[in-house]
């Protein structure tokens, strides 16, 4: 029997259009007529006519709702409104399909067979249905019951000779509660190796902020973007991967406040936008304006801007007080002196080169800053996926610094999280580097022995696996052999596991790329009802400002009836992994409200977590910096002293950095067009500067070869791209993750975060060779 609500449809591969691909610029503004056509369309082809609007309305509530599971960006505190997108929508409606894999489907096609078939076809066949097994006999998956699965994965971990041979993934959209039971088991287990994306977003920004401010978040809240002066955004594309901002910043621009897009490309988010909501401008297609100045640096020249703002607000101090703080400097700070003596000593010719931008450029961004009172500086990808990606991160901490933005109203760092959750990942215990004082506090509160020796990050964890040094791989969610760099390295890495276990919602590319023995475990999706003993169940998350809510699905029929939720698996895993374990597992799974008040001991600012959580907008977890309180050595803000990076591309190479398109989610590509940059039916393109292009006599589509010189030498290449000659600075090129995670080298990360440098690899691109 099969355990699919309906009827198994194994569908024929379905691809995206193979239409003619076009690019042409778009001209309309971001979200509005578009954005709401593409929801249409989407809607159309889930099937959920009935059900994705209804969920949608149940998004984002005050009173109850599941968050979205989109991005990170933070729902509209003044509550009750449909604070939705488009994009939000899709992966609303991408979890909700009709569409199931099931044992028939597991039975028909070999893995071998599958591993053919694209990204796309292996996730258009729907919500996976029961616990599989691969079976070497037949190279195919095959059903196993849950008690069997756990006992599987048990065996294998109680049978390492030691823990750290095991590592467990996270991808940003866990809820809080599974969170913590997963780095419990790990941590009770014996390993610290709690590999997650976060290793691949913004681990320079923790990193940087903790050095700098001691804590490793943002202080400025959404209260904070609507009282700012000045928004610089600085490498986000807004209008495609955090779209909710775009009425932040139409609201700034109408209200007469500086918007400043730093990036190398002008995205869609920086020139105008039909805010989300609103629907009376939406039918009358009325747009506001979300940017009134666009820099664009060249790739990795944030730096060099940042510094010679700096450079310019020095400057100006020697006659004009005002253009620093220097009563927040003196009280606050420490390091100033050797700042200052830092930037006076560069040269504006070489600010110049290395941001790719005039002197008149860098001054006006300077004047831009010195004339706000209140200043927040927000930043993504763009700005974090380098080698200097921390040193960067400080350098916007040294820009603010300088006019006291920090600690008050409108004003302050602002880091754009990826996944809904990721930034709840790491408060509750995600972390390869844990912090002595949060092992303390687990051992007390859990009566465990946490291992306190560092473990890998998700860097450490290929090279660990390429090696033998690890076995086990367990993802808790995410698609880790398409997400990582270097692919094929990365997949030979998970080929050679003795085990990979894998829990998701949707087949993906990771259940194909597997370990000798191997487990997929489906799970509910953060739209479903969660029913434990203790009654209907809601799982909390913490968004890009620090605000920590619940989220309860309100689906009563799940994908099937078999799917289990994230906790119950962690705790199944543990159980049998940890068969004397004094944890109580399955009580905590019965009703959340054991986890949350285990976790109210352990984590900082989490007193009181089931009651604050409940509030109708949740809670804020405290930040010390934000209150001007830095947990530093020095116990001030310290201001970083890094040198100038070169970022200038080689004679004859190009940089090129990889991105999302408007219609993909991470490894989930909806579809082949990329609306907001004018591109319909292509993925397989390179975008590049049309002189760059002339000079390699290249024309628009031109096939060609990219080939990425990686550190050590070694190459890596891409064949049949097409090149696409688009507005962004000379020596610069662009394409899409994460087709392109071929080209970067696993050895090719940021000394300074571990971060792979994914924006920063180094190419040649030539007409192809081969047709
Ligand atoms: N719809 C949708 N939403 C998403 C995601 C998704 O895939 N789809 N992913 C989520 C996740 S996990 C994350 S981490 C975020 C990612 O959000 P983004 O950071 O916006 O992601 P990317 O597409 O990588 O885009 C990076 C941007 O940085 C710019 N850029 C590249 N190099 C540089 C540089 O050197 N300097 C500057 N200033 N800019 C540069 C690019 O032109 C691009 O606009 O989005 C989240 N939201
Ligand atoms: N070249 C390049 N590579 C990159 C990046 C880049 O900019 N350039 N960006 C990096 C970044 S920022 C990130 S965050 C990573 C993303 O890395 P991941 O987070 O590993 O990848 P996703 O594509 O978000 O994962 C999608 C899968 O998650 C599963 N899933 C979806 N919802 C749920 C759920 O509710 N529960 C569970 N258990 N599973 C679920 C589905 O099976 C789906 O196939 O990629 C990184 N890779
Ligand atoms: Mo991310």
């Amino acid at each position: 029997m099969t355990a699919t609500e309906e009827p198994d449809r194994a569908e024929p591969r379905v691809e995206p259009d193979r239409a003619e691909p076009r690019v042409e610029p778009y001209r309309h503004p971001a979200a509005g007529w578009g954005a709401a056509k593409s929801v249409t369309r989407v809607l159309a082809r889930t099937g959920e006519w009935v059900d994705g609007p209804r969920a949608v309305l149940r998004m984002n509530h005050e009173d109850g709702g599941f968050d979205c599971p989109g991005c990170a960006w933070p729902d509209d505190y003044k509550g009750l409104h449909l604070d939705i997108c488009e994009n939000g929508i899709k992966h609303v409606t991408w979890e909700m399909t009709r569409k199931r894999v099931g044992r028939e489907f597991f039975a028909a096609h070999t893995v071998t067979e599958l591993s053919g078939w694209s990204d796309f076809a292996l996730e258009d066949q729907g919500r996976l249905t029961e616990p599989m097994v691969y079976d070497p006999e037949t190279d195919t998956y095959r059903p196993i019951d849950w008690q069997q699965a756990f006992e599987l994965v048990g065996g294998v971990l109680r049978g390492l000779d030691d823990p750290n041979r095991a590592a467990f993934y996270t991808s940003g959209r866990l809820g809080n509660e599974a969170t913590f039971l997963y780095q419990l088991l790990a941590r009770e287990l014996g390993t610290n190796n709690l590999p997650d994306c976060s290793n691949m977003c913004h681990e320079a920004s923790g990193r940087a902020l903790t050095a700098s401010l001691g804590t490793g978040k943002g202080t400025a809240d959404l209260k904070d973007w609507e009282a700012a002066d000045a928004l610089f955004v600085l490498g986000v594309n807004a209008a495609s991967n955090a779209p909710r901002m775009l009425t932040a910043l139409a609201d700034a621009h109408r209200r007469g406040a500086q918007v400043v897009h730093v990036n190398p490309l002008v995205e869609a988010a920086a020139t105008r936008t039909i805010v989300p909501h609103e629907f009376a401008n939406m039918a009358l297609m009325r747009a506001t304006a979300t940017s009134t100045l666009n820099l664009q640096v060249r790739i990795g020249g944030d730096f060099a801007l940042l510094r010679a703002m700096a450079k310019a607000l020095l400057e100006q101090a020697r006659h004009d007080p005002r253009a620093l703080d220097q009563e927040f400097v003196e009280r606050h700070t420490t390091g100033f002196a050797a700042y200052r003596e830092l930037c006076e000593r560069t040269p504006w010719e070489e600010l110049e080169r290395q941001s790719g931008l005039s002197r008149a450029q860098l001054l006006e961004a300077a004047r831009v800053y010195r004339e706000a009172d209140r200043s927040i500086f927000s930043w993504c990808l763009g700005v974090t996926q380098h080698e200097h990606g921390v040193d960067t991160v400080r350098e916007i901490v040294n820009v603010l610094l300088l006019r006291g933005n920090l600690g008050r109203e409108g004003a302050g760092p602002s880091p754009v999280r990826g996944h809904s959750n990721v930034q709840g990942n790491r408060t509750c215990g995600i972390d390869h580097r844990p912090a002595p004082a949060f092992l303390d506090r687990l051992a007390k509160v859990c009566g465990i022995d946490p291992p306190r020796e560092h473990g890998l990050d998700t860097v450490g964890v290929i090279g660990a696996m390429a090696r033998g040094e690890v076995s086990v791989f367990v993802g808790m969610g995410g698609n880790f052999a398409m997400a990582a760099p270097d692919t094929e390295f990365t997949h030979r890495a998970l080929r050679r596991c003795e085990l990979t276990v894998q829990v998701s919602t949707k087949l993906n590319r990771s259940h194909l790329v597997h370990g000798r023995r191997a487990l997929i475990l489906p799970c509910l999706g953060r739209t479903e009802q969660d029913r434990q003993r203790g009654g209907v169940q809601a799982t909390s998350v913490e968004d890009s400002m620090s605000m920590v809510h619940l989220s309860v699905g309100m689906r009563k029929r799940a994908a099937s009836p078999q799917l289990l939720s994230e906790p119950a698996i962690v705790a199944g895993i543990a159980r049998a992994a940890l068969p004397g374990s004094a944890t109580p597992w399955e009580w905590y799974v019965e009703d959340y409200d054991r986890i949350r008040d285990t976790m109210a001991k352990v984590l900082d600012g989490f007193e009181d977590f089931n009651r604050r959580v409940r509030l109708p907008l949740g809670f804020r977890i405290r930040q010390p910096a934000r209150e001007l309180v830095f947990l530093t050595p020095s116990g001030k803000a310290e201001f970083s002293t890094a040198p100038l990076p070169d970022v200038l591309p080689g004679p004859g190479t190009l940089v090129l950095g990889t991105m999302r398109s408007h219609d993909q989610w991470n490894t989930t590509v909806y579809s082949d067009d990329d609306r907001y940059r004018g591109v319909k039916n292509l993925r397989t393109l390179v975008f590049m500067n049309r002189q760059d292009m002339r000079e390699r006599r290249l024309a628009e589509f031109d096939p060609v070869d990219i080939v990425a010189t990686a550190r050590d030498g070694s190459t890596r290449a891409l064949h049949g791209y097409l090149a696409v000659p688009y507005d962004l600075p000379r020596g610069c090129a662009a394409g899409y993750m994460p087709e392109m995670n071929v080209l970067c080298a696993l050895g090719d990360y940021s000394s300074q975060s571990d971060q792979p440098i994914m924006k920063h690899l180094n190419v040649t691109i030539s007409p192809a060779t081969a047709p």
